[in-house]
C-alpha cells in the first residue's frame, strides 16, 4: 500500500516594513519548488490583484479615502477570498507561504484605534497557520535598510505604533521569532530550520481566535 501523502504546511511571515519578509518568503516558496517543483506557492496579504485587492491598493496609495471599519473589513475579507485555495493547496501535500496574514490586519487596526475585540473577531475561522515566523529586527537595523514608502501608514509613528502592537499578538504555540538583523543567507538558513522541523502529522485547523 502506497504511504499516505503529507499534507501541506501554512507558514505566516509577519514583520514590521523592511524586517525583510517579503524577500525571504520569496526565497523560501523558491528553495522549495527548485528541490520540488509546485511543492509551494506564494501568496502576499493584500493581494492587490483581486477586485477587493485593488480598493486596498488604491487607498494605500492615496488614490482613494476608505472609512476605517470598512478598509479593516476589506483587508478580512481579501483573505477570505484565498481560505479555498489555502485549503485545497493543503491538502493536496503543497504548502503555502503567506507574506503578512490577520496578525498584520489586527495590529495595523489597533493601531488605528478601531476597537479591540471587533478588530480580533472578523478574521476568525481563517486557515490556522503552523508557524507565524514573527521577523524581528532592531529600529537601528531597519533604518539602514532606507527611508520609507510613499504608501499611507508608512510613517515612523505608525510603525512604532505596530511595533508596540505586534508582540502582544504572539502565541508561543506557533509563533517563532527569526532574527531579522542578519543577513540575507544566515536568515534565510534560519527560516529553512524552521520550516523542516514543523510537524505534519497534527491536524490542520481554523483560527478560533486571534
Ligand atoms: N496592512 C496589511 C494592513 O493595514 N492590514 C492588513 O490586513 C494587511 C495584510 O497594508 N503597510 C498594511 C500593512 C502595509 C500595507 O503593504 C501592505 P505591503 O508592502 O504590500 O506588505
Ligand atoms: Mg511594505
Amino acid at each position: 500500500m502506497a504511504a499516505a501523502q503529507k499534507r501541506g504546511v501554512l507558514i505566516v511571515f509577519e514583520g514590521l516594513d523592511r524586517s525583510g519578509k517579503s524577500t525571504q518568503a520569496k526565497r523560501l516558496v523558491e528553495s522549495l519548488n527548485k528541490r520540488a517543483e509546485g511543492s509551494a506557492v506564494l501568496q502576499a496579504f493584500p493581494d492587490r490583484s483581486s477586485p477587493i485587492g485593488k480598493l486596498i491598493d488604491q487607498y494605500l496609495k492615496k488614490e482613494i479615502d476608505l472609512d476605517e471599519h470598512s478598509l479593516h473589513l476589506m483587508f478580512s475579507a481579501d483573505r477570505f477570498l484565498k481560505n479555498q485555495m489555502i485549503r485545497e493547496n493543503i491538502a493536496k501535500g503543497i504548502d503555502v507561504i503567506c507574506d503578512r496574514y490577520c496578525y498584520s490586519g489586527v495590529a495595523y487596526s489597533l493601531a488605528k484605534g478601531l476597537p479591540e475585540q471587533w478588530v480580533r473577531s472578523s478574521d476568525v475561522g481563517l486557515p490556522k497557520p503552523d508557524a507565524v515566523l514573527f521577523f524581528d529586527v532592531s529600529p537601528a537595523v531597519a533604518a539602514q535598510r532606507g527611508g520609507f514608502g510613499a504608501e499611507r501608514l508608512e510613517t515612523a509613528t505608525m510603525q512604532q505604533k505596530v511595533a508596540a502592537v505586534m508582540p502582544t499578538l504572539r502565541d508561543d504555540s506557533f509563533w517563532k521569532t527569526v532574527n531579522a538583523d542578519g543577513d540575507l543567507d544566515t536568515v534565510e538558513k534560519d527560516v529553512f530550520r524552521l520550516y523542516e522541523n514543523l510537524n505534519r502529522e497534527k491536524p490542520f485547523e481554523s483560527l478560533e481566535k486571534i
